[in-house]
């Protein structure tokens, strides 16, 4: 029988513990989009953890949504973010990429040109985003052309490929909350026909062949991919009309290829685990379909996350909000000591304040 403490090998990954750092979006990139010192010594604090999954990346300009979020798509990407796998590494952790486009979860002012943000689909998120005039509604998104695929997924694949030169352990590729890999997968955002609209083999096409290109590229076994059926992510899109047959075809389809996790989002992302309003969705199904490492997430508290590593509900656990506020959480989870208090004014920009100023139970 396993505890959250032992260690796992997942894919080509060897962890010390079963208890991993979420990616969390923090908007604290430099000039060029590049990562930096203060990011680096952010999840150095933080290698206890068994993995780190860095925050989410964009793979080219036009994947970005949000002010300050890292790329890696250029070389001066590449040379900021060895800085931080080295610290990671130098501290005794393991540090994934989470590889990232956001489709219509973006604006204007955020993409070369002022170009209107891509999608499956032509039709406008209610979603905001913080740009640097502040929070503002997403702007209208243009479909993406059918011909235009192959070079989206060309992105992931140089995205997969810069990330192993800048010493990533490997990447998760980004197919949830409702950003464009979900916006092709679900019915109720992505209105196309053609090879990648209408059926569920369809729909979840973008994903595969991205999947396909990035272990490809860089191995399966470096590889996870996050996905969350059940989140509608503060309002920014609707569920699937039926949740449960699309991802038993989509994990059905992902369980040959041999990636190291699967990395399931529970429910509402930052919210509740079981929502209320949500179709019923049998996630053992799902697990029993996928051979990989079954990595679970959304506000899992000490007792439960204790409970679900015993009892076989899933091999990891990942946590957010508690690895922002308590930088020694795996000491603190194994001790049974209270967390940090989150600042929740500190998440999104900023310096230090609210982000590597934290305290552990050693200070
Ligand atoms: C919060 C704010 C901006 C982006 C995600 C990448 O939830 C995000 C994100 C979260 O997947």
């Amino acid at each position: 029988m396993s505890t959250l403490f032992d260690p796992i090998k997942i894919g080509d990954i060897e962890l010390a513990n079963r208890i991993v750092m979420a990616p969390l979006t923090r908007n604290r990139a430099s000039a060029g989009n590049c990562a930096n010192e203060l990011m680096a010594e952010y999840y150095a604090q933080r290698a206890t953890a068994g993995l780190i999954i860095a925050e989410a990346c964009q793979i080219s300009p036009m994947a970005q949504g949000y002010l300050d979020t890292p790329g890696i798509y250029s070389p001066e990407q590449v040379a900021a973010w060895k800085k931080v796998t080295d610290a990671v590494h130098a501290a005794g952790g393991k540090i994934v990429l989470q590889l990232w486009h956001v489709g219509r979860i973006s604006h204007s002012s955020l993409l070369p040109d002022g170009a209107a943000p891509v999608s499956s689909t032509a039709q406008q998120s209610p979603a905001m985003t913080y740009t640097a005039a502040g929070f503002v509604p997403v702007s209208a998104p243009r479909a993406l052309r059918d011909d235009e695929i192959p070079a989206l997924i060309e992105d992931y694949r140089r995205a997969a490929r810069n990330a192993i030169a800048a010493g990533f352990d490997g990447v998760e590729v980004h197919a949830a909350n409702t950003y464009l890999i979900e916006q092709f997968l679900r019915d109720t955002i992505n209105d196309r026909t053609g090879p990648y609209g209408g059926s569920i083999a369809n729909r979840a096409r973008l994903l595969l062949d991205v999947l396909q290109v990035v272990t490809a590229e860089i191995g399966a076994g470096r590889v996870g991919v996050r996905l969350s059926p059940l989140t509608t992510f503060g309002n920014t899109a609707p569920l699937d009309s039926n949740p449960q047959a699309l991802y038993d075809y989509v994990v059905e389809q992902i369980a040959p290829l041999g990636l190291a996790y699967l990395h399931m989002i529970e429910g509402e992302t930052g919210g509740t685990r079981h929502p209320e309003n949500a179709p019923p969705f049998d996630y053992a199904a799902v697990q029993r379909a996928f051979p990989g490492a079954w990595m679970v997430n959304n506000g899992y508290g000490r007792d439960a996350a204790k409970a679900a590593i015993v009892e076989g509900h899933a091999d990891l656990i990942a946590f957010g909000k508690g690895f922002i506020s308590t930088p020694d959480l795996v000491r603190r989870l194994r001790e049974g000591a209270l967390w940090n208090e989150l600042r929740v004014d500190k998440l999104y920009g900023g310096g230090a304040e609210g982000y590597t100023d934290y305290p552990t139970l050693a200070d």
